[in-house]
């Protein structure tokens, strides 16, 4: 039972970033009454946080955007390869306006809590504003890189200049003229605002634990007519992009290993790859993720770039990565960072070999020196997949926390739901292709699937929906196994949870392809969600 006047909703959605929106727009189709609370102060999720100089997303805008509606992509005019941050940003203000998303969008509000009653077989949910609702269904659309992590460094709240997380970026433009700046962190957010931030700052001086690879993205204007030839064969671009493609971005499918082409062959296809630019370089060969040694080809080409761009020899190799697989930590896509270091205003400093000490109050001290800094711009990246989820103490049958359950690394069945938690879903969780992936392709299908899995429930007076624990731990164990099989494990990357201290060392996404898993899913729900268990409500009735 619940306080007399408490609002009962068939779904609450957590986050109006591009998985809330989208899920709302589809519920609402179906008849439902539907909640999102979204933290933020507008819609965009990740693109309203993640305004730092240089932000842009490194699928190209043609492809990382909604496909449900056609007239959308139809009219909608991207102005660059890829767009940057503010156009994303205004991008995704079109479509709640266009879809008349906003009224139920509460903004300023961030889910503190989310309970399951096993009496009514619904869902508490309470609000930053002290508010509590009630839902059938919760969905979780919290973004995978949206909890921004501060690295616990001595002396950092003492610090007398400003400090900027790239992934809480202010709303004013922040200028950096005159300023020496010091950067913790070469990611790839780090690597798109390096080059932006050196040519405003007097010094830009750029602390690098580890290296990363990057490709260039060539940017460009897009042309009208490049548009048009785009959305003329959209239909097939989309359509490859969801069944076929690994990755979920549109592009020629390598049919050769990277060992079956001689040397010559092999460099001319990596420099087409590289004068092309863009994520696409890795889909040069097609075992570039599980085989060392054609991975090496890869690396070393990249390698040899790195040392043809960078004038200073002693520079260029501490840019060079010799820790990992190409493409086992997410590879960067960038704009003149390498050529960066070129100028006489930045420095790379190796904080592998002499590490971060303290912050000082106008400077950072590694194990050998001091270098003097007026604001420090931490590029350090996310608590990745789970930290947003984390953040909300989420509770399902017998009290149990979600936190207690993830303990030693998220568990879920398909990435969509958790044994033992009834009705709560997970837009892009772990255990789905998720960052792996063109998140948009990823959304909408993660979005697809759980509408049509609530109106099979509905058609049929069902009233829950669980994940069973035999199918979610052989589901984990798949998810394990496939990325067993790759190079991806090779790297302390935040896809392994490496990037947080005392984070479960779990791969986390599922690496065996876009269009592959959005089969099982397909099949799992033809098969009358086999793996879930779903129970009658005793007199079927709508919620709200
Ligand atoms: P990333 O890719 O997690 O990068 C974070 C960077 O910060 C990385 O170079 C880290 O080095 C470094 N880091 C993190 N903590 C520390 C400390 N304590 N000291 C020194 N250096 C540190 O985050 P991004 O925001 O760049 O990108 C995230 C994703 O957003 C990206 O992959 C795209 O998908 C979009 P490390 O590698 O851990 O040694």
């Amino acid at each position: 039972s619940q306080p007399a006047g408490t609002e009962v909703y068939d779904v609450v959605v957590v986050g109006a970033g591009f998985a809330g929106m989208y899920m709302l727009h589809k519920l609402r189709g179906q008849g439902l009454s539907v909640q999102v609370y979204e933290q933020g102060g507008d819609v965009g999720g990740t693109w309203y946080w993640n305004r730092y100089p240089g932000a842009r997303c490194d699928v190209e805008s043609m492809q990382y955007s909604y496909s449900f509606s056609d007239e959308l992509q139809q009219e909608w005019n991207w102005s660059e390869r890829y767009a940057p941050q503010p156009e994303i940003l205004k991008y995704a203000n079109h479509v709640a306006d266009r879809f008349k998303l906003r009224s139920d969008i509460q903004l300023n509000t961030r889910v503190d809590r989310a309970a399951f009653h096993e009496s009514s077989n619904t869902w508490s949910v309470t609000t930053s504003d002290g508010k509590t609702v009630m839902a059938k269904h919760v969905v979780l659309a919290t973004g995978c890189l949206s909890n921004a992590r501060v690295p616990d460094i001595k002396g950092l709240s003492d610090f007398k200049g400003k400090v900027y997380h790239t992934g809480n970026w202010p709303h004013e433009r922040i200028d950096f003229t005159g300023l020496r700046v010091g950067i913790i962190g070469t990611g790839s957010s780090a690597i798109q605002s390096v080059p932006i931030i050196a040519e405003q700052a007097s010094q830009l001086t750029v602390f690098q634990r580890t290296a990363n690879f990057s490709v260039p993205a060539r940017n460009a204007a897009l042309t009208a007519e490049e548009r048009e030839a785009f959305r003329a064969k959209y239909p097939e671009i989309r359509r490859f992009a969801r069944e076929e493609a690994r990755n979920g971005i549109y592009t020629e499918m390598p049919d050769k290993g990277a060992l079956d082409e001689g040397d010559n062959e092999r460099r001319a296809k990596y420099e087409s790859r590289w004068s092309r630019g863009g994520l696409t370089f890795m889909m040069a060969y097609n075992n570039l993720a599980l085989d060392k040694a054609a991975n090496d080809t890869a690396a070393d080409f990249v390698r040899d770039k790195i040392a043809e761009i960078v004038k200073d020899p002693q520079t260029a190799k501490l840019l060079q990565p010799d820790n990992h697989p190409i493409g086992s930590k997410r590879i960067c896509v960038d704009t003149d960072y390498y050529a960066t270091f070129n100028r006489p205003n930045v420095k790379l400093v190796d904080i592998r070999s002499s590490p971060i000490q303290e912050i000082l109050p106008n400077a950072v001290r590694t194990a050998d020196k001091d270098y003097e800094v007026d604001a420090l711009v931490l590029a350090t990246g996310f608590d990745a997949m789970t930290g947003s989820v984390a953040k909300i103490d989420i509770r399902g049958r017998n009290g149990q926390t979600l936190n207690q359950k993830w303990a030693e690394g998220p568990k879920t069945y398909l990435g969509l739901m958790s044994a033992g938690f009834p009705n709560l879903f997970i837009i892009t969780g772990p255990g789905s292709p998720s960052v792996l992936s063109n998140m948009i392709v990823s959304i909408e299908q993660h979005v697809d699937w759980i509408t049509d899995c609530i109106a099979h429930m509905r058609d049929r007076g069902l009233d829950t929906i669980e994940a069973s624990k035999a199918a979610e731990d052989k589901w984990v164990a798949h998810v394990n196994e496939v990325a067993q099989g790759t190079l991806y494990p090779q790297a302390n990357s935040w896809y392994m949870g490496a990037n947080i201290p005392g984070k479960p060392q779990v791969f986390m996404p599922y690496i065996g392809g876009v269009g592959v898993y959005r089969q099982i899913c397909s099949d799992v729900a033809a098969k009358g969600y086999e793996g879930f268990t779903m129970t009658a409500a005793e007199q079927p009735q709508r919620v709200a």
